[in-house]
């Protein structure tokens, strides 16, 4: 099916700010008190950068065994995957640290099925697409939030519906987004059955023409939330589970631990939207493959240099259960439009494909409950 003039994502404009940050490294820790890390080297200095912006006079000691780093609410080892292939039952520990941390990292091992090389042939291509103007949907800047804007002259910092069938690269994608392996984790971090899941969103984050940064923010609270708001919404399950798959190595993401659980502290609500240093705040740092789980209300921002490649597999996966509670976050983007006529019956024969017609269907089935879902923050 030929794309058409019409970009599902279409809308307003707002000023953004630029940030280059110096960030602690860290990455959750591990689940099991016993198991060392592949390399002990690994583990984070003290934060002197992050001491120098905010952090001043903080001083973190690494003379401790590993047990005690895990028992340490604001320590976070500067590896990357915190579940390896040898944690024991990983789904389980993945899930335990999702719901401490607020995010999870997954060892590239884990997936054994991920083809890195294909996968980053397809992105090449789709990139390409989207900064000559061939693909229209994209996340143009300085915008934050859907709808964006067509005009790319700014650049972009995403490239949006990499499943849409008239992606000559959908099913390579599709291949990663319904990985049976993946799919396990997913049902396990909502606590679902597999036969629920709900196929949801499948972009890509790209390097931008220019430093770009995203203010802090919560994906579907808004600022203006009162702190009995914020804690409302928290306390609410979040009825799906969003990733970052990196194709290469990026450091973009930024967020605070276990703020998923808690409203704003005064000096988060006080602070500048793009302020580059809060208190606890880290940078996720994954190797190419690796897989970074987070809670999409945790406090986080995106980070972004133009020189350094980025091409970074951003999805999200629901479950029937939501009912149209996670409606709008999904269907503002505009995948409902075009979900509804991908002819998966072309794709037989691929593994994948009896899992994503029943995602793809409850997907439609939500799109039909919700009617018109509006946007999250049409104007930012
Ligand atoms: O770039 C990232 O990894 C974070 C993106 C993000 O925060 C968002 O899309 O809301």
């Amino acid at each position: 099916m030929p794309y058409t003039e019409h970009q599902p994502d279409k809308g307003g404009y707002k000023g953004s700010a630029k940030a280059t940050i110096p960030l602690p490294f860290a990455n959750p820790r591990m689940e099991e008190p016993t198991e060392q890390p592949a390399d002990a080297s690994n583990v984070a200095k003290p934060d002197s950068q992050a001491g120098k912006q905010g952090e001043k006079g903080r001083v973190r000691s690494f003379h401790f065994t590993l047990h005690t780093i895990f028992a340490t609410a604001d320590i976070f080892p500067d590896n990357s995957a915190n579940i390896t292939t040898s944690t024991s039952d990983p789904y389980t520990a993945a899930r335990k640290a999702l719901d401490r941390d607020g995010f999870v990292v997954l060892s590239a091992l884990l997936f054994p099925s991920f083809d890195l090389e294909s996968l980053r042939a397809a992105a090449s291509r789709s990139v390409s697409a989207a900064r000559s103007g061939k693909w229209p949907y994209i996340r143009t800047l300085p915008k934050q939030f859907p709808p964006w804007p067509q005009n790319a002259s700014n650049g972009i910092w995403g490239v949006q519906h990499l499943l849409h069938p008239s992606n000559p690269d959908h099913l390579t994608f599709a291949k990663s987004y319904f990985d049976e392996e993946l799919l396990r984790y997913v049902a396990a971090l909502i606590d679902c059955d597999p036969d629920d899941l709900t196929m949801e969103l499948y972009n890509m984050l790209v390097r931008p023409d220019h430093d770009f940064a995203l203010r802090w923010h919560r994906d579907d609270i808004p600022a203006t939330a009162t702190a009995d708001e914020e804690l409302e919404r928290l306390r609410k399950p979040g009825w799906h589970a969003q990733w970052n798959l990196a194709l290469y190595d990026d450091s973009s993401l930024v967020l605070i631990p276990g703020s998923h659980k808690r409203a704003r502290t005064d000096k988060e609500r006080d602070a500048d939207p793009y302020e580059p240093s809060l208190p606890d705040q880290i940078t996720v740092n994954l190797k190419a493959g690796e897989v970074a789980f987070y809670n999409n209300n945790i406090l986080h921002r995106g980070v972004y240099s133009c020189e350094k490649e980025r091409m970074t597999l951003h999805g999200s996966i629901g479950t029937k259960a939501a009912g149209t509670q996670r409606a709008r976050n999904v269907l503002q983007h505009g995948v409902g439009e075009w979900a509804k006529e991908w002819d998966l019956s072309q794709c037989r024969g691929e593994e994948w494909v009896e899992r994503a017609k029943g995602m793809r269907e409850r997907l439609v089935e939500l799109g039909r409950e919700s009617g018109d879902v509006g946007f999250f923050s049409k104007d930012e």
